[in-house]
């Protein structure tokens, strides 16, 4: 009698035991939805239309759990900082690189490299085509005061004489920049083409070839007379540059 009864004891006690942790089961999982589900039944629930369009994007947003945003926020900025870097990275790949024996400065977005090397009009344009350049191209007299004055702040000297991108070696009178573009066609009575700038003074181009003189088919800048002139291409002189 008295086993049985404690064995009924027990196991009234062992159903109370049971039902307890169902119950308190079942009351943490629903106090862990609620924590997270505010919310969502805000959306859910919303009666108020007001609500719903108010809550809608935040929300969209919102029920991603907040680790989430932490997760999404050093993305964009890790994505951002590559970004600044690439465009930081492509602005230098604009100036040409300078060779250390010459000196480069930059006018009107334009870097310019001045060398104090004498050197044939060939050898002086290969130059700089190995630094992504052209022989000096003139294009104004604004551009044509600035390289004279930058040649006299160089010390080259108020006489020297500095090679130019004009030439007309492919067809006499043919007056081309460096680049190929044709800006004068003819000799000293020539003319313009296009409206492009020159500084011929009177009397040239005259591709003067005195006894047996090769002809005159590149252009110096005459440094005296800050103008120009048609020359013999193997001469050496000083030369000027240009990234355009
Ligand atoms: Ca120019
Ligand atoms: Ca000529
Ligand atoms: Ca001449």
């Amino acid at each position: 009698m008295y086993s049985s009864t404690h064995a009924d004891i027990l196991t009234a006690v062992a159903r109370f035991i049971v039902l307890f942790c169902i119950l308190l089961a079942a009351s943490c999982g629903r106090i862990g939805y609620e924590t997270l589900a505010p919310v969502d039944s805000g959306d859910g629930g919303v009666d108020n239309p007001a609500d719903v369009q108010g809550d809608a994007s935040p929300d969209s947003e919102g029920p991603v759990p907040p680790g989430n945003d932490q997760a999404f926020d050093p993305e964009p900025d890790e994505d951002a900082e590559p970004e600044d870097s690439d465009t930081s990275d492509s602005q230098p790949d604009a100036p040409p690189e300078c060779d250390p024996a010459c000196s480069c400065t930059l006018y009107d977005e334009h870097t310019y490299m001045f060398c104090a090397a004498s050197r044939t009009w060939d050898e002086a344009a290969a130059h700089c085509r190995a630094f992504d350049m052209w022989l000096v191209r003139i294009d104004s007299q604004e551009e044509q005061d600035w390289v004279y004055q930058h040649v006299i702040d160089l010390g080259f000297g108020d006489r020297s004489r500095l090679w130019l991108g004009a030439n007309d070696q492919a067809v006499e009178g043919e007056w081309r920049w460096h680049d190929g573009e044709l800006f004068w066609l003819g000799g000293a009575d020539g003319s313009p083409i296009g409206g492009l700038y020159n500084a011929w003074p009177e009397g040239n181009p005259d591709n003067w070839t005195g006894g047996d003189l090769p002809e005159e088919n590149c252009a110096e800048l005459r440094m005296q007379l800050n103008d120009w002139n048609d020359y013999r291409c193997n001469a050496t002189y000083r030369y000027a540059c240009e990234h355009y």
